[in-house]
């Protein structure tokens, strides 16, 4: 979190972050359509939609005395770039874990979720999180799962965290993960994202 006294600004990281395929780059540009900003969403990506390396986008708005900014990014799941992603994390000041709730899919999220564990240490369990159960259009059946997702990750130690439903292609449920996110980031402020900021 970076406060620029000059132009009365906070800026504030966010990450989304999960496994390759996933719906990373569908819930931020998702995010953003709220906004009528989608176009704004920068992504490098492959001839066929992949993210390379990371999409980025900025979400600014202005309160009474102060700007609020907010740096989204996406990190790529392929494994092929995976170096790139502790770039994409440094400075993170809060995490959208996307999850792929398919059954086949479980061990590709432990292994995105250890990485960050890995990459963060003791301090992962400060940092706040929202898991976006995403793609219950088509696997809303195969929640059980996400139990045992939880408590592989030691859901209760997190200071912060909570787990929403998504359907990122139609935006259900991001944009209450994101202003979920926020309220962790910034437990004293009053903040609620509308559709009509
Ligand atoms: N049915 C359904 N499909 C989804 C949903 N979210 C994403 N998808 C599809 O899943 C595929 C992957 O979505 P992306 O957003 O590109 O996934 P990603 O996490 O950015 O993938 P990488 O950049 O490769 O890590 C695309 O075909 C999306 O249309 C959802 O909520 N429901
Ligand atoms: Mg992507």
């Amino acid at each position: 979190m970076i406060f620029n006294y000059d132009n009365k600004t906070l800026q504030v990281k966010i990450v989304y972050y999960g496994p390759a395929m996933s719906g990373k780059t569908t819930s931020i540009k998702s995010l953003f359509s709220f906004f009528n900003k989608e176009h704004t969403v920068k992504s490098i990506d492959s001839s066929v939609g992949r993210t390379l390396f990371f999409d980025f986008g900025v979400l600014h708005f202005e309160g009474a005395e102060w700007g609020l900014k907010f740096l989204i990014y996406s990190a790529t799941g392929q494994d092929f770039y995976a170096s790139t992603r502790p770039a994409t994390l440094n400075g993170v000041d809060g995490l959208i874990f996307v999850v792929d709730p398919q059954i086949e899919c479980l061990e590709y999220n432990r292994r995105s979720w250890n990485e960050l564990k890995t990459l963060f240490g003791s301090n992962f369990y400060n940092i706040p999180i929202v898991i976006s159960l995403n793609k219950c259009d088509i696997f809303e059946k195969k929640n059980l799962e996400i139990d045992d997702f939880l408590s592989y990750i030691d859901y209760h130690r997190f200071r912060h965290i909570s787990l929403k439903k998504t359907i990122a292609i139609n935006g259900k449920g991001v944009l209450d993960s994101f202003n979920e996110l926020i309220r962790f980031i910034f437990p004293q402020l009053n903040i609620n994202l509308s559709i009509n900021n």
